[in-house]
């Protein structure tokens, strides 16, 4: 099957399953697991920070972002497209306690100063507004550059907000933008970025910042139920996937490019051009056309897809798929509008 439904599908490679299989490993609760302490020390360099964390997904590395920075009834300042408002049921409301409030990025770049205008100031009703939250790469297929980011810091440093960046691919980010993560991720006081997306890992996240923020963190990671045994099993594969599979994420990225190409093409079809940063093609189809028919008739020819989501499609370019599968989805989303 060529799946595209999205870069968490991505299976772990040799290497990744060698590294396992020889991992070292030990107590993660007690600290003593020198593979998790050799991920975690390799993450924080990776994206500039003091320490890092390692933590069971993505959603749980932001969730905890949250609970280490606010206090309950504090509000988070999250973009209206944002993966944290949308993909994490509710969890911000149930886990650290803290309400959302949105801002309207366009096709997720946001607007430093639309931010600023939403911090709250001294009012006995109002709630403290405890963190901005910003996500690089974005989920809707864009990247928000440099620029945005150092103006969104020096703005949360005049109001001393702290920012928190879902970097679930930042590495993504980074390729796009042409700079090192770092140059991203120095903006924000903590980052929380994937594995197990791009990079091919089979499980986990990192959680990255101050040693303090950290510290603070990994008591958070146990009353989340996130406190793993001998989880250096795991994190061998995410050492591979930090040393090994960074730079080939460029790769995707031309696949979506010659994807997106190959889809605009076909009559009947819109592709969101201006989303096209990423390993993603986020496009529509011109008529009416029904969301399962479509889904089941590419899994008959051997292509899994996802079903449409607020009427668009999104296709996601990963390590296992090839430029001649590209070639082949194009080819099957013709012949199925034919
Ligand atoms: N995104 C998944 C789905 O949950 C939508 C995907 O297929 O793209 N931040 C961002 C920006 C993400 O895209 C995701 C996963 C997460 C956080 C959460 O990561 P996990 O799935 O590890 O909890």
């Amino acid at each position: 099957m060529i799946d595209i439904r999205s870069d968490t599908v991505t299976l772990p490679t040799l290497k990744m399953r060698e590294a396992m299989f020889k991992a070292e490993v030990g107590d993660d609760v007690y600290g003593d697991d020198p593979t998790v302490n050799e991920l975690e020390k390799l993450a924080a360099e990776k994206v500039g920070k003091e320490a890092a964390l390692f933590v069971p997904s993505g959603t749980f590395g932001n969730e905890l972002a949250l609970l280490t920075h606010t206090m309950r009834g504090d509000e988070v300042i999250v973009d209206d497209h944002s993966h944290i408002l949308i993909h994490e049921c509710g969890a911000s409301a149930v886990i650290a306690g803290v309400q959302l409030r949105t801002f309207k990025s366009v096709n997720g770049h946001p607007d430093a100063y639309e931010i600023e205008k939403l911090i709250r100031g001294e009012n006995i009703h109002f709630p403290r507004t405890g963190l901005i939250c910003l996500e690089n790469a974005h989920g809707m297929g864009t990247v928000i550059d440099v620029e945005t980011m150092r103006l969104i810091r020096e703005i949360s440093n005049a109001h001393k907000i702290p920012v928190h960046l879902d970097g679930a691919r930042i590495f993504n980010a980074a390729c796009a933008l042409g700079v090192d993560a770092k140059e991203i991720t120095k903006y924000v006081d903590s980052v929380m970025f994937c594995l197990s997306k791009g990079l091919a890992a089979p499980i986990g996240s990192i959680l990255a910042g101050t040693k303090e923020f950290v510290e603070k963190a990994r008591k958070g990671r146990k009353l989340m139920g996130g406190g793993m045994r001998q989880a250096g099993i795991i994190a061998a594969a995410g050492i591979v996937a930090i040393k090994e599979m960074i730079p080939r994420l460029c790769e995707d990225h031309e696949n979506a490019r010659m994807l997106a190409k190959g889809l605009e093409a076909i009559d009947g079809i819109s592709v969101f051009k201006d989303r096209l940063d990423i390993n993603m093609v986020f496009f529509k189809f011109n008529d009416h056309v029904k969301s399962d028919d479509f889904v089941s008739y590419m899994f008959k020819n051997g292509i899994k897809i996802n079903p449409e989501e607020d009427g668009e499609y999104r296709f996601v370019t990963n390590k296992d798929v090839t430029s001649a599968d590209v070639e082949y989805v194009v080819e099957k989303v013709r012949d199925y509008l034919r």
